[in-house]
């Protein structure tokens, strides 16, 4: 009887986990002269995975469509930026990270998570 209602409760915090919680990661590959469109819109930035080659400067164009206060901004954490995003009209970032690594970016209270992943150049 214990085991049937482990098993029962797994199944619904898989069902939960797979219809609510779960966000596939799209990502994307940045190149020189692209402008890299992310919607914010869900909860979520689409992509929220961009790769990007250390040195090499990328254009992001984010377009906000989620009404929610907390959507209205974008940072950068780490290098040190932020911009409003008002609803409905695109804003470009230009970015040139000059070291490899992970920089994180997210709305101002984190529900909106998303990462730029910058190699160096082989
Ligand atoms: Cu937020």
């Amino acid at each position: 009887m214990m085991l049937v209602n482990a098993l029962g409760l797994a199944l619904i915090g898989f069902i939960i986990w797979w219809f609510w919680l779960y966000r596939p990661m799209t990502s994307v590959m940045a190149e020189p002269g692209k402008v890299i469109e992310v919607l914010v819109r869900d909860g979520v930035y689409e992509p929220s995975l961009i790769h990007a080659v250390a040195g090499k400067g990328i254009s992001l164009k984010f377009l906000r469509q989620d009404e929610a206060a907390c959507a209205e901004q974008v940072i950068f954490p780490e290098l040190a930026i932020q911009k409003d995003l008002p609803l409905g009209r695109a804003v470009v970032i230009r970015l040139l990270p000059e070291q490899a690594g992970d920089y994180s970016f997210q709305c101002q209270m984190g529900m909106y998570r998303g990462v730029l992943r910058v190699k160096s150049i082989e």
